[in-house]
């Protein structure tokens, strides 16, 4: 099964951490018109299923964050299995180390995004000392982006001088404190937002207000 392309047009990727299929489309289904993709994690994909993957994608392209850590087998086996149920692209962690994230790239056909500092504030422990590393590793293998932190928009701007061409996506929007205006202007395409999207009294308008922000901003 092959994911649809990701276009760059709200530049808001909805990270559905809901634990119910009923809500997880119910929300994708409401939001679609504001949103670019629809980034699933473990938390949903624990509670409904992989097959969950398969039933957004058919809605919206896939981006699969399973944030990848393993050894390069075994990463390639798992990017597998989550473009058999149709993702569009994954995520993978850098920190395991140049082979295994030229695993998941090339099984990925480059459809991989690479963690580089986290968003959190933990992120700032381990991996912000290692992230501009990780950042030149991800364009040396050919990954089609890196994951930084809109939490921190001088590190977005930082890593962007280090990525050049390749594209940004940037959680901590919201619920994390930062500012999708702020993250798009430092230089990611896109923000990855949850909590502020499907904890919303209305999922659609708070979807909608977020593509507005960052229409304005660009
Ligand atoms: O550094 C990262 N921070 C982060 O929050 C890397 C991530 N992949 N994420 C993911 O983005 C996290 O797993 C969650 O799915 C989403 C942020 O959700 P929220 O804080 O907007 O609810």
């Amino acid at each position: 099964m092959i994911g649809r392309n990701m276009e760059k047009s709200t530049r808001v990727i909805l990270a559905l951490d809901v634990t119910s299929r009923e809500d997880a489309l119910r929300i994708v289904e409401a939001c679609g018109e504001y949103i670019d993709a629809v980034k699933t994690n473990w938390p949903l994909t624990l509670a409904a299923g992989p097959a969950i993957i398969t039933d957004i994608s058919r809605m919206k392209p896939v981006v699969c964050d399973m944030k990848i850590a393993d050894i390069p087998s075994v990463n390639s086996l798992i990017v597998e299995q989550a473009f058999s149920k149709g993702a569009s692209a994954v995520i993978c962690h850098g920190f395991p180390g140049e082979d295994s994230v030229r695993a998941c790239v090339e099984t990925a056909g480059g459809q991989a995004f690479v963690v580089s500092e986290m968003s959190h504030p933990g992120g700032k422990e381990f991996t912000a000392p290692v992230a501009d590393r990780i950042a030149q590793m991800a364009r040396e293998v050919g990954a089609r982006g890196i994951v930084a932190p809109a939490t921190r928009p001088e590190r977005v701007a930082a890593l962007r001088r280090i990525i050049g061409d390749l594209e940004m996506i940037s959680p901590g929007v919201g619920a994390q404190g930062g500012k999708a205006s702020d993250a798009l202007r430092a230089g990611a395409d896109y923000v990855i937002v949850g909590r502020s999207i499907y904890n919303a009294p209305d999922p659609r308008e708070a979807a909608r207000n977020i593509a507005e922000e960052a229409r304005l901003a660009l």
